[in-house]
Parts: C-alpha cells; structure tokens; sequence
C-alpha cells in the first residue's frame, strides 16, 4: 500500500474500532427505556434475588431482625390495585439503643448477574423508581429515604449519592410511592456532576429507614417493599432538583453494600 492508502485503511480500522466502542444503548439489568417499564424486583419467587439485575438484596445486619421474602397470603395486608397476591420483600428493623437506623440494597449493573465496576448500570431515560410499601409502626423523627450511590468515585471508597425522602403513612395497606429520579432531595459527595450524568453511572440502590424509640418495650420496624419498578419516559420540564431539604440524621444514611460487597 501506499503510504496515503495506508492511512486511509488505519483511519477506516480507527473508525471501526470506535463504533464498536461506542457505549450501547443505555441500560440497566441488560434492559434498556425503550423496553418499557423494568421490572427490578417482585419478590414473587420469594427469594431474595432482585431478578431484574440477578444480583442478591444486601440488608445491613440487625441483630434479631433482617431482610426475607414472604408469602404475601400468610399476611393480613391489604394490596395495592393490581399488585399480585404472592410475594414481598419484609425487612425488620428491631430499635437498637433507642434507634432504627438501617438499611437494604441491591447493586445496579446494566449487565444482570455482573459487577457494576465494569458494568455501571444506566438508569438517565428512566423518569421514576416506583414501588409499594406497608409499614408499622410509627415512631419519632421517623425518616424513609430512597439512595442510589453512583460513580465516579469522588474519594478513596466514597460515591456520590442521590437521595430522595418520601413519607408513606403508616399501616397494613400497601401504598404506591414514585420517586422522581431527576428531582432528588439531596445528592452528598457530587459536586460538579449533573444528576443526570450520575443516573447514568449506577452502583448501589438502598432503601434506608430511621427512627427514634424511647419505648420501653421493644420497637420493631416492620417495613414490607414490592413491585420495585424503573418506569421509562422523560423528566418533567422545567423540574429541575434543587440541593436543600432535611439533612440526614446522624451521619447520614449509608448505603449497605458499601463495606460487605463492592458494587
Ligand atoms: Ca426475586
Ligand atoms: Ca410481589
């Protein structure tokens, strides 16, 4: 070849190599907006695997408590419209030295089954993290967040996280929450990241609880989560978040599998 033949040749493989390079489609659990409502986890196998991602759910440690899946039958709730009557997540918190401060999770890769070092999820196209939950009892200064730790990694073993507060009412009927995933409350450690750059860069999503007990009898959290969904479609114009809102209590929520499982 000629030398310009063979620079065209080397920009022909350069641009091939490229394409082949170019990020897919954006996508979580091997599943992509486009594909409609995902589903992360029914709980209707009763197992603990969030089949959406086949990663397993990582509940913090309570002691005398803990995360399962149970037999929706068995229990006196009252279901949502359309949920099915089988199975749901069940993660209960016993007060520890007047506290409930706890949480559960599952890592975000957009490959099933794989780590979200290599494989961060991509969850920009999706509009809302829906689910159901049921809970009892109410105590003080009672908090429930949604957090979604993300890449990069801003510091030694510290991710940004987006975190969003809502507040269910107490009781046995499971109500319908929709988290806005592009209006949070709050992100910690993301300066200078927009938030949709870090929805598309997902590691670990938890569900965090905390409370306040000064009951002399034992207080137990009882807080049953189903049909957690991404449900597809743009953000809202002109909703844009805002950083303010409750600062979170104590040290701040912390996600479960930072420590015991790396994305
Ligand atoms: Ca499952
Ligand atoms: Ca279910």
């Amino acid at each position: 070849m000629t030398p310009p033949a063979r620079n065209l040749a080397h920009a022909a493989i350069a641009a091939m190599l490229l394409c082949l390079a170019a990020p897919a489609a954006a996508q979580i659990g091997g599943h992509t907006a486009e594909d409609g409502v995902f589903v992360l986890d029914d709980a209707e196998d009763l197992d603990l695997v969030a089949n959406g991602v086949d990663r397993n759910w990582i509940p913090q440690f309570v002691w005398g408590g803990g995360l399962s899946a149970e037999p929706l039958d068995t229990l006196e709730l009252t279901l949502a419209p359309g949920q099915s009557p089988v199975g749901t997540l069940l993660y209960r918190v016993p007060a520890e030295y007047g506290y409930i401060n706890k949480s559960f999770g599952v890592p975000m890769p957009s490959v099933p089954g794989e780590s979200t070092i290599p494989y961060p999820g991509n969850i920009a196209d999706f509009q809302s993290l829906d689910f159901l939950i049921s809970f009892t009892p109410v105590v003080n200064n009672q908090e429930f967040w949604v957090i979604l730790e993300t890449y990069p990694e801003v510091r030694e073993n510290v991710f940004p996280r987006i975190m969003w507060k809502y507040e269910p009412e107490a009781g046995d009927t499971f109500q319908p929450i929709s988290i806005p995933l592009h209006s949070p409350t709050l992100i910690l450690d993301g300066e200078g990241y927009e938030v949709e750059e870090l929805l598309s860069q997902t590691r670990f999503l938890s569900f965090y609880f905390y409370g306040e007990s000064d009951s002399p009898q034992p207080v137990t959290l009882r807080a049953y989560i189903d049909d957690i969904t991404l449900v597809p479609g743009e953000p809202p114009a002109g909703d844009a978040w805002i950083l303010s809102g409750p600062t979170p209590t104590e040290q701040g929520p912390t996600s479960a599998g930072t420590e015991e499982e790396p994305g």
